[in-house]
């Protein structure tokens, strides 16, 4: 795994349905995100915070909210992460809300694409966020990354890879799925996205979801994470926008990290929806943290590390 490891903050609410998010990428330096990451032998740069428009906080247009401005967010998101793993650095994208997965993961699919790697992207979210400007109940963007990165979406956002649609579902695994809308849920369905739900997991558990989440990787996979911080259960991890309960317990977070750290695959992270506006003493932005640390390797008693 790579441990030359880049942090790219983009302070921006302007996907979410609630303002805050644009505060996550100081919450997480707040909570020591870059020297826990060094105290485990990483080397750590923080290339500070990018830059793009302010949130005017409209309401939808034609089943958008802010496309513009999503846009150019977008933009500037995908061209840092395409420059860092260029560069052969580990990018770590601090949001700001999930609509700038779109931008992060289509600069991973295409360095993929030229590098000839296979990509593989765990999605870690209450949400499937694969609503489109029909299904959507709210015209808030992050909720429709995973379907614009499929190809279905609004000409300017499917095309900021060079290529449509970035990437193929088949790449994807969900996991920690438990709030869907009613289209968004038979779109999933059609698409054949692949999706280990909260039912799943309590049924199988976390460690049979991951073993199938992650299996099929080899040594020329490009292993992505997308970490929605509403993917914890919101006992454990209360500042975020849109909390669901029933989410995985602690421990069952740090198994799904430990698992993905054991692959010794991870190539790049973005961590997202960490509104601090929401947080009591930045407790979310600390587990948050405390979570990657394990992504990189942070070992319990029992591991075999
Ligand atoms: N599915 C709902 C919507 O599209 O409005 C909620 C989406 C929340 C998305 C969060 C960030 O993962
Ligand atoms: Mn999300
Ligand atoms: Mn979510
Ligand atoms: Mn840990």
């Amino acid at each position: 795994m790579n441990r030359s490891v880049s942090l790219i903050g983009a302070p921006t609410d302007i996907g979410a349905g609630a303002r805050g998010a644009s505060m996550g990428p100081e919450a997480l330096r707040v909570a020591n995100i870059g020297p826990t990451l060094q105290s485990h032998g990483v080397d750590v740069v923080d290339r500070g915070n990018l830059a793009g428009p302010a949130n005017p906080w409209l309401p939808p247009l034609e089943g958008y909210r802010h496309l513009d401005e999503v846009v150019a967010w977008n933009q500037v998101v995908h061209e840092a992460v395409y420059a860092e793993l260029q560069g052969g650095r580990m990018p770590i994208l601090l949001g700001g809300d999930h609509c700038l997965g779109l931008g992060s993961i289509s600069a991973v699919a295409r360095h993929c694409r030229e590098a000839g790697k296979k990509l593989r992207v765990l999605w870690l979210d209450a949400h499937a966020d694969f609503n489109t400007s029909e299904l959507t109940p709210s015209g808030n963007i992050h909720g429709m990354p995973v379907a614009c990165l499929c190809g279905f979406g609004p000409k300017e956002l499917i095309e900021i890879g060079g290529k449509v649609p970035a990437i193929n579902p088949k790449w994807i695994r969900q996991i920690g799925i438990r709030s869907v809308d009613p289209g968004e849920k038979r779109f999933v369905h059609e698409q054949e996205l692949e999706v280990f739900d909260m039912r799943y997991i309590d049924e199988m558990g976390m460690r049979h979801t991951m073993e199938l989440a992650l299996a099929t990787l080899d040594a020329n996979t490009h292993l992505h994470v997308s970490f929605d911080v509403d993917f914890l259960d919101p006992a454990i991890a209360p500042g975020v926008g849109t909390t669901i309960p029933g989410g995985p317990t602690y421990r069952e977070a740090q198994l799904c990290m430990e698992m993905i750290a054991d692959t010794g695959r991870l190539a790049s992270l973005d961590v997202m929806e960490l509104n601090p506006a929401l947080d009591v003493r930045n407790q979310t932005a600390l587990l948050a943290v405390d979570l990657i640390e394990s992504l990189f390797g942070k070992s319990t008693l029992m591991s075999r590390r």
